[in-house]
């Protein structure tokens, strides 16, 4: 028996359930401009430890109001006034967090709007699909506050948009958005309308996928990023020796045999 997320367990976070698996988790304190206190990073460890056991098919993680996430909650950190030793910590729990995110198995498409930066794109970098508005904009503000960043983007930010300029976004501000963002990989998707609606329909796409398959695609790919080519290729082969023999796969194996599943073709 899979284990059960209750909406009601959660405060900052707004967590919907389709028919299909597909969870739509929303960061719920727009007044803030979804900025990430202590509280909204443990409801976020707990969801994303949770879900990958509680047959979650898909995650749509979007914010509310105008802006998807505007980062580390800057009040709370002046107000704690904390030291090195905290912050260090607190660090390790975004870590959990995105760690989660990145590594757990289930899908997670960030529907971007407004403002994501400096934590905030540290969130989004962690989902495997970004999709952005017109009003998405991409900012690592921390060089201006006298901060550093400390939720993976040295290591996610640089690895979408390379270091170079991740360390001209911190020192001088720049603002990524449009095409230009899509193109520099901030994003795979800038829609003309709602992003929280494409989302959700790549969401629901990702959805029919078996779940170990999904369970592949979205631990094994980032795990193999770790290692060196030679162990990432043993490493393939296993999880392919694993995947691609599931029972579960025999029947659209079948279907393909007698030529009733869909060709792959080009788009029109
Ligand atoms: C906040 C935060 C926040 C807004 N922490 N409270 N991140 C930043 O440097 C981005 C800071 N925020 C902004 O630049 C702007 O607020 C926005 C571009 C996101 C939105 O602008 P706007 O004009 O819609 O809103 P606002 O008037 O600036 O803010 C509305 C309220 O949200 C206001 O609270 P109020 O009680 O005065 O109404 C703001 O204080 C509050 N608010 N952003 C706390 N970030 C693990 S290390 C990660 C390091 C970082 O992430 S550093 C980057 C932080």
């Amino acid at each position: 028996m899979a284990i059960q997320i209750d909406p009601s367990h959660y405060t900052n976070l707004a967590i919907e359930a389709h028919d299909d698996g597909v969870h739509v988790v929303t960061i719920n304190r727009p007044h803030k401009r979804n900025a990430l206190d202590s509280d909204t990073i443990e409801e976020l460890v707990t969801f994303f430890s949770t879900a990958p056991r509680a047959d979650v098919r898909a995650i749509v993680l979007a914010g509310s109001g105008d802006h998807f996430c505007a980062g580390l909650d800057l009040i709370e950190h002046h107000t704690a006034d904390r030291s090195p030793a905290a912050f260090w910590h607190l660090c390790l729990r975004w870590h959990e967090a995105f760690n989660k995110m990145e590594y757990g198995g289930v899908p997670v498409i960030a529907a971007l709007k407004g403002a994501v930066v400096g934590g905030g794109l540290e969130l989004a970098s962690s989902a495997h699909i970004r999709v952005a508005d017109k009003t998405t904009y991409f900012a690592l503000p921390e060089g201006q506050r006298g901060l550093f960043t400390g939720g993976g983007a040295t290591i996610r930010v640089a690895g979408l948009v390379g270091k170079a300029r991740m360390i001209d976004m911190m020192l001088t501000g720049r603002v990524y958005q449009g095409q230009e963002a899509v193109d520099l990989g901030l994003a795979q998707y800038l829609v003309e309308g709602s992003s929280l609606d494409h989302a959700l329909n790549l969401a629901h796409k990702a959805a029919q996928n078996l779940p170990l398959t999904n369970f592949a695609i979205c631990s094994a790919i980032s795990h193999m990023q770790n290692m060196s080519p030679l162990d990432a290729a043993y490493a393939e082969a296993c999880v392919a020796g694993v995947v691609n023999t599931q029972p579960e796969a025999r029947a659209r194996l079948e279907a393909f045999a007698n030529k009733t599943a869909a060709r792959v073709r080009p788009n029109e």
